[in-house]
């Protein structure tokens, strides 16, 4: 087993489901995102759109303006840093301001000009599995075979997004827990796993804070607060590395490093 990364998440957004407007000033996220680097993050995240369910898009505008100081403070520090973004200008202006990964949920299909830049640009490419945008996307969560349609949708978004130059080696995959997923898919998602592995790419997860891991033990209709939903996304992040992914996205680093550490520790003993 090779310890997943932990890519630690700042959201510059004042109505995100997790941490929604704790971080939305400039400074207070470059000095959240130091943070998650001194407990131990690998790559940090940033985004300026919101993607929880029934969210409203920012202009494009105000994208820039959210993301395009922190981005460039934290690549400053050194920091390897990912630009959550489904727009192609966002990620450009990014890249400028020295983001060194893209980070697109749409997995390029939000904006017809981001896969063509990613394949210019010649840097690592996150593709999510997506069915639309946030507005109506759990009328789409809609599967006879989640797992199975998840990783078809897959395959085919790989092979497009070959087709427009992206390399392989740039290619990571993420089977896109929460979007356009009820609980019980992403509780199969995460189950089968492997299957997501074995598409062949790198794979990276984003469970943290997510509604199917508040309910987890829970009477029906008892949700824990998303921040109360860290020690179950360390768990999850455990169970990835034990299932081979690449990275996984969380907002509290210091737990999933715990978490990690205790898989190094059971490899170690093998
Ligand atoms: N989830 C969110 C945002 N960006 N990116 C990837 N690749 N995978 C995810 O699962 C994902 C993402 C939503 O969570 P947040 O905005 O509260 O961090």
């Amino acid at each position: 087993m090779s310890r997943p990364l932990v890519m630690g998440v700042v959201n510059v957004t004042p109505d995100s489901f997790s941490d929604g407007g704790e971080w939305f000033a400039p400074d207070a996220a470059v000095a959240h995102g130091r943070e998650l680097l001194a407990t131990g993050a690998d790559l940090l995240d940033v985004g300026g759109e919101s993607t929880r369910p029934g969210a409203e898009r920012p202009t494009e505008a105000e994208e820039l303006r959210r993301v395009i100081p922190v981005v460039t403070a934290l690549a400053a520090d050194g920091a390897t840093v990912s630009i959550d973004t489904m727009r192609a200008s966002v990620a450009e202006r990014a890249l400028d301001a020295g983001a060194s990964m893209l980070n697109d949920v749409s997995g390029g299909l939000a904006d017809p000009r981001m896969a063509p830049l990613a394949a210019e640009a010649s840097v690592p490419f996150i593709a999510m599995h997506w069915r639309g945008h946030s507005t109506d996307m759990q009328s789409r969560a809609v599967y006879d075979d989640v797992v199975a349609e998840v990783c078809s949708e897959l395959r085919h978004r790989m092979d497009s997004l070959r087709d427009s130059g992206i390399r392989d080696e740039n290619l990571i995959i993420d089977p896109g827990f929460g979007f356009a997923k009820t609980a019980e898919h992403n509780w199969s998602l995460l189950q089968r796993l492997d299957e997501v592995v074995a598409l062949g790419p790198r794979v990276l997860i984003g469970t943290s804070r997510k509604a199917f891991l508040g309910r987890v033990g829970r009477v029906p209709g008892a949700e824990r607060a998303p921040k109360d939903r860290d020690v179950a996304t360390a768990a999850t992040s455990l169970y990835a590395a034990l299932h081979g992914v690449w990275a996984v996205r969380v907002h509290d680093v210091a737990s999933t490093v715990d978490a990690l550490d205790v898989a190094i520790a059971l490899e170690e003993a093998r």
